[in-house]
């Protein structure tokens, strides 16, 4: 009698822990804002290898219903399996591994099948299982505590079954708690593929070919929105649905302003291309991107506002609560295209990198100008505010420092014979004139530079360079349109931005 007692109490054990791996793994995809979650994947291979007559529905189509019924069985299924790992575990330590092991495989091939490249979005799975596993361990370690002297044994098992519903009831809420997130990042990223933009009022140039000058291995002049640089504190991504978003001018104005993503998209937009860049970029580093941006000029909204006498700072705030510090005078100055863009390359922004609304400011860091998922505009002073990254000792003004660097030869032996050296350069709002390439203590030579639409992108450069056998040393340096030269003073990215001539080391082997 008591030996059937203590395995149901196994089963419980192993049950609950189930449900604890679950919501753990559901609350980790949520908050990661994954569009699915290890069970939805499973889910998603079952659906593959199942006949397809038996989940659509007479359309054809792959019925609501069937979606519900597959989810469910998943999660059956797993939690059977749990109850079968709790029995085991109680016959011996360790021996749930024997369920917990091959469900794991199982669970990260059908997520490997569902998530792009990258570690994270395997992080809930792990998540789930190892949290499963634990509590396992530890409500089985609770089972097999010898009674206390003055306990009974009834007592005991009371106590254990407080311990689990306790434990069962908290991972139901962790569970519902990352469904709604996970839900919520659903459904906006559903309506952001509804979301058309209009074309814009003051179109940005045709981009003439010749801004590329198609090597292989350049960095292009447009940079694809996938393989666009992200930098941001946001653990978890900001997930905005555009028909509740607002932004408000506030602070320092004769009339504080809200504006909605429909009145906003309403607006005559303008499009530009701002090359944005980082200030913790290192010399030669990648934080650095081109885009065709789509938005509604700042200088615009903040004239509706009207700012008082005395301001000289907008600090943008984004719905997570980071915020950028940037010199009013540059968003009021209708000559520098500073937006509040909804479009990046003729898309609304990704999430990741602000939808639906953030900032660009051409020639200043992304780090005091482009807040992401911005909410707020507040017209204050540099005395009263400061932003996120000047909060932390980081420079709050300086433009863009006159950066260039070399892209290829990507690897550091080649050939004798013609290479092609190339790279990006840029100085905002200025603009490139010369790039000249030097190798060890040679002549400074001229590079071919490409087209640019304007002062506010990067260029592209390149050099035929005639390579004999030898070890090489080769730096980049670039000259802006006013004739500033780029400095060669090495300065570490913190706290103003790094400066000094990208070097790279050329081996030419032997003819
Ligand atoms: N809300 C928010 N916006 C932000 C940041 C951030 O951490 N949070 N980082 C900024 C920094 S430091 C840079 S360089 C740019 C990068 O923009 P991207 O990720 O679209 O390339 O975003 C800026 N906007
Ligand atoms: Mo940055």
């Amino acid at each position: 009698m008591q030996q059937v007692s203590s395995i149901r109490l196994g089963r419980i054990a192993g049950g609950v822990a189930g449900l604890v791996g679950l919501a753990v793994a559901e609350l980790g995809a949520g908050l990661i804002a994954r569009d699915g979650s290890p069970v939805s994947d499973l889910a998603e291979v079952v659906t593959a290898v199942l006949p397809a007559a038996w989940i659509s529905d007479s359309t054809g189509a792959f019925g609501a219903g069937a979606r519900i019924a597959l989810l469910a069985a998943v999660v059956v299924v797993t939690l059977v399996l749990a109850v079968v790992s709790g029995q085991l575990e109680l016959k011996r330590k360790q021996l749930s591994l024997a369920v917990y092991l091959p469900a794991g495989v199982v669970t990260l091939l059908a997520v490997s099948t569902q998530v792009g490249p990258g570690a994270l979005g395997y992080v809930p799975a792990v998540l789930g299982l190892s949290a499963g596993y634990l509590t396992l361990r530890l409500l089985i370690a609770e089972l097999r505590r010898p009674p206390g002297a003055l306990e009974p044994i009834a007592a005991e098992r009371r106590n254990f079954l407080k311990t689990a519903g306790l434990v069962a009831l908290g991972g139901i809420v962790v569970a519902g708690v990352g469904r709604m997130l996970v839900q919520a990042s659903n459904r906006v990223a559903e309506v952001r593929t509804k979301i058309v933009l209009p074309p814009a009022a003051n179109p940005a140039p045709t981009v003439p070919v010749g801004t590329d000058l198609d090597v292989a291995g350049l960095t292009r002049y447009i940079t694809p929105n996938a393989s666009f640089y992200r930098i941001d504190t946001a653990l978890q991504l900001p997930v905005i649905d555009p028909e509740t978003w607002t932004l408000k001018v506030t602070g320092l104005v004769s009339t504080p302003v809200t504006l909605t993503y429909a009145e906003l998209l309403a607006r005559p937009l303008t499009e530009h291309l701002t090359t944005l860049t980082c200030m913790s970029n290192q010399v030669g580093g990648d934080l650095a991107g081109n885009a065709v941006w789509l938005g509604l000029p700042v200088h615009q909204v903040l004239a509706e506002a009207g700012p008082q006498a005395g301001a000289d700072m907008v600090l943008s705030v984004s719905q997570d609560g980071w915020s950028a510090a940037t010199p009013l005078s540059t968003l009021t100055d209708p000559d520098v295209s500073a937006l509040l863009a909804v479009g990046m390359n003729g898309e609304p922004l990704s999430p990741e990198h602000g939808f639906p609304v953030r900032m660009v400011v051409p020639g200043l860091y992304g780090d005091v100008s482009a807040t992401k998922w911005v909410t707020e505009l507040k017209v204050t002073t540099f005395d009263d505010d400061s932003g996120y990254w000047a909060q932390k000792g980081w420079s709050e003004r300086g433009p863009i420092k006159i950066a260039s660097r070399i892209d290829i030869p990507t690897r550091s032996v080649v050939e004798p014979g013609t290479v092609i050296v190339a790279g990006v350069a840029w100085a905002q709002t200025t603009g490139i004139s010369k790039v000249e390439v030097q190798v060890d203590d040679g002549p400074w030579q001229d590079t071919e530079l490409a087209d640019t639409v304007g002062p506010d992108t990067w260029r592209q450069w390149a050099y035929d360079w005639t390579a004999e056998p030898g070890d090489y040393e080769i730096r980049v340096r670039a000259t802006d349109a006013d004739g500033r030269v780029q400095t060669d003073k090495d300065v570490p990215p913190f706290p103003s931005a790094a400066s000094g001539l990208h070097t790279v080391p050329v081996k030419v082997r032997p003819a």
